[in-house]
């Protein structure tokens, strides 16, 4: 039975029919299913597949975009149980996605993730010039700064993020950590990053080392 859960997660949010998505996602958590199956088993192999549609051209943006706010419809359901109450603060962090770059749903999983592991997320959006972090940082005063970016054309807004928190005297007092699907450890290591998270979970436990 939960196998079917997650089968038609998956067709539904590839069919971007966002009321089912919610609703199917909504019966899953009711029939036991985990979050992070419905994540981990529904949402991103699903997301994975429209990429390589898109990618070998048997779909379009249009369609992509759909498959993406139907995944963002099962998410809302999803967020509460992420997010939790926590009261005291594992560190603030400031989250974004890099300049020129409009892919969110990484990012926002991340930031709901590291919610729910107890951290206190200023979450700035997408298409995030390096100063705004900068500002951010400065203003919230930041121990964390996590950069998503999805593609390889965005991927130097990452570097030029870290040289615009040097520029301002800001490097030394925060880690910086960096994720999205074309980014790898050796890339974070060679743009002098403090940690790489290849999934969002990977992400919560590099956070929970820095504020230890
Ligand atoms: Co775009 N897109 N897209 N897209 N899109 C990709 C990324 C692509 C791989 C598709 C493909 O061609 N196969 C490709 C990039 C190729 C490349 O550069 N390597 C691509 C392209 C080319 C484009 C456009 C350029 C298309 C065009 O216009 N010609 C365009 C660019 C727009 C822009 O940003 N300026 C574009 C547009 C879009 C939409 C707007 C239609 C839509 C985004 C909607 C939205 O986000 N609100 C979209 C989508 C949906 C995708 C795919 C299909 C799915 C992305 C996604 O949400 N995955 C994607 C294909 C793919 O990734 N397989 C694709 C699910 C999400 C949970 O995974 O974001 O990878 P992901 O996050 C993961 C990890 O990466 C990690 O944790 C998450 C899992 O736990 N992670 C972090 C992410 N951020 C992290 C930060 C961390 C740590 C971990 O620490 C800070």
């Amino acid at each position: 039975m939960s196998t079917d859960f997650i089968a038609e997660i998956g067709e539904a949010t590839k069919n971007g029919d966002q009321a089912a998505v919610g609703e199917l996602t909504r019966r899953a958590l009711e029939a036991g299913l985990p979050v992070e199956r419905i994540i981990q088993e529904g949402f991103i192999p699903t997301m994975a597949v429209v990429g390589d549609d898109f990618g070998a051209g048997r779909i379009y943006i249009p369609e992509m975009l759909i498959a993406a706010r139907a995944m963002q419809a099962g998410m809302e359901v999803l967020k509460p149980l992420l997010v939790g109450g926590r009261v005291k603060s594992l560190a603030k962090v400031v989250i974004g996605t890099v300049q020129g770059d409009l892919h969110d749903i990484g990012k926002n999983l991340v930031g709901m993730m590291l919610e729910g592991g107890g951290a206190e997320v200023i979450d700035l959006g997408v298409d995030v010039p390096p100063l705004k972090f900068v500002s951010a940082v400065a203003e919230h005063k930041a121990q964390i700064v996590a950069l998503s970016a999805l593609l390889t054309t965005t991927m130097p807004g990452i570097g030029q993020t870290i040289k615009a928190l040097q520029e301002a005297g800001l490097r030394d007092s925060v880690k910086v950590l960096v994720g999205g699907a074309p980014v790898t450890e050796a890339f974070a290591r060679q743009i002098g990053a403090d940690g790489y998270g290849a999934d969002a979970a990977a992400a919560v436990k590099l956070i929970k080392s820095f504020a230890k």
